[in-house]
């Protein structure tokens, strides 16, 4: 059975893909007018088949999209027009798609291949399949079954479903009974494979270390239960590995439109409909045609209704995503509006959060943080306001955005999940402590 699981792993890693994204640009444009910044926004919605924005327009930040082979030269000419200045980073998309994928058949070929499935031999440093992360967590629930359980959201979708995993070992003293959740979510945008092998990481590292009853470890999950979901957009992470590896959206078809997907970090009840999210079906931002009507959003609410229900406390919820190195705090649905009463502590324990993974690695850039509104853009329904201010009423909810800067974008080379996992475990440390030393209670 592991054997077959190999080899249907080796197969799609080696025929997926194909040439989609053949000649395809990624540029770096200078953005700082906000006349510049409402022309780029016109141009993506006119041009919404030609033109993926893997960041978005916003004065006074570099701006990255990717660029469709047969527009790059009407492109160009708008950017001459503007005097706008840009590099290409990317000078064929495909090619940078290709070479990760070839670097993870070999780094599979390199390996044991009995090793794949097994917990103990699990390889944190390649990027998983959606088969291959669904067994690691239901092997993390039976290795650590005395504090670990496994829980599923009744959902699946042709054969797909998402798994979830609660960590509750005993309270250390001073801990609340019962204590405060702390939710971690990988994988919502399926394109950002560095989020859920993030998640992974640092979740492993943190039982493999409580058992060594290493001091941090046995801290933090003495003090907080951890609800951890790895992947929540199983449907689209699949179809990055099987048909096109930059998807973002969830799976859901938009009937009457003729296209697929609803951008899962849109549609959550939290100032659901407004701005920076897209009314369009067909849109990458697509908000959904109600809120909460994709099934990973209504799983995720269901999850946190029950919490309600049985009085638990959410302290904290992070939505982990890539790219560019940000710790984004609430809000992001609006500019013009003043931050939450808990901005202060919720920038602090950003604040712990980015010292410690600046600490951890020095990664070129560091990690920023701020209000998301303030050193991003604006967008509503997402899960960052909902876990503020919406059914899990955590204190202290954001957005991670992890590495890197730019130079690889969505396609982060698996040689970098490691230093990124190893940097966020810090990170969550650091900003666990604080919220203990300052706001436990
Ligand atoms: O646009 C998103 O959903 C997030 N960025 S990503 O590149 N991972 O897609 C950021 C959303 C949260 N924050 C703000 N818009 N302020
Ligand atoms: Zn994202």
């Amino acid at each position: 059975m592991k054997l077959i699981f190999c080899l249907l792993a080796l197969i799609v890693v080696s025929s997926a893909f194909g040439e989609l994204y053949r000649g395809h640009q990624l540029f770096r444009i200078e953005i700082n007018e906000e006349e510049d910044a409402h022309i780029m926004h016109k141009l993506g919605e006119a041009n919404s088949e030609m033109l993926d924005f893997w960041t978005v327009t916003v004065p006074g930040r570099p701006m990255d999209v990717m660029v469709s082979s047969d527009f790059v030269d009407e492109f160009v000419n708008v950017l001459a027009k503007r005097k706008l200045s840009y590099e290409v980073i990317m000078t064929d998309v495909q090619d940078v798609i290709d070479k990760e994928a070839m670097e993870s058949r070999k780094a599979r070929e390199g390996r044991k291949k009995r090793d794949i499935m097994a917990l103990e031999d699990f390889d944190y440093s390649i990027y998983h399949t959606y088969d291959e992360i669904q067994q690691w967590t239901r092997d993390i629930a039976a290795e650590y079954s005395s504090f670990v359980t496994l829980f599923t959201f009744g959902y699946t979708f042709e054969g797909r479903e998402i798994l979830a995993l609660e960590i509750a070992a005993p309270g250390e003293p001073g801990a609340s009974d019962p204590k405060p959740v702390v939710y971690f979510e990988g994988g919502i945008h399926s394109r950002e494979w560095v989020s859920p092998a993030t998640v992974m990481y640092f979740t492993g590292k943190f039982l493999r270390r409580y058992m060594e009853s290493d001091p941090e470890a046995v801290r933090t999950l003495g003090m907080f239960d951890l609800h951890i979901v790895p992947l929540l957009n199983c449907d689209g992470y699949n179809y990055t590995w099987t048909s096109n590896r930059l998807w973002r959206t969830s799976r859901k078809l938009n009937p009457d439109f003729g296209c697929i997907g609803t951008d899962l970090n849109r549609n959550f009840n939290a100032f659901w409909g407004g701005n920076g999210a897209s009314p369009w079906p067909c849109s990458i931002i697509f908000r959904g045609f109600t809120d909460l009507d994709n099934v990973e959003t209504q799983a995720i609410d269901n999850h946190f209704q029950k919490l309600k229900e049985n009085n638990r406390v959410t302290k904290v919820f992070i939505d982990w995503h890539s790219y560019s190195q940000l710790i984004l705090a609430p809000w992001s649905y609006d500019a013009d509006i003043d931050p939450p009463i808990d901005t202060d502590k919720q920038i602090a324990a950003a604040g712990a959060m980015a010292k410690a993974m600046n600490e951890t690695n020095n990664v070129p850039g560091g990690y920023i943080h701020g209000v998301g509104t303030d050193i991003l853009y604006v967008s509503s329904g997402t899960s960052k306001d909902y876990g503020y201010a919406s059914t899990p009423q955590a204190t202290y909810s954001y957005t991670v955005e992890l590495r890197d800067k730019g130079q690889f974008g969505f396609l982060l080379p698996a040689n970098q999940i490691i230093p990124t996992g190893n940097e966020s475990y810090y990170g969550v440390i650091g900003m666990l402590d604080w919220i203990y030393e300052n706001d436990y209670n």
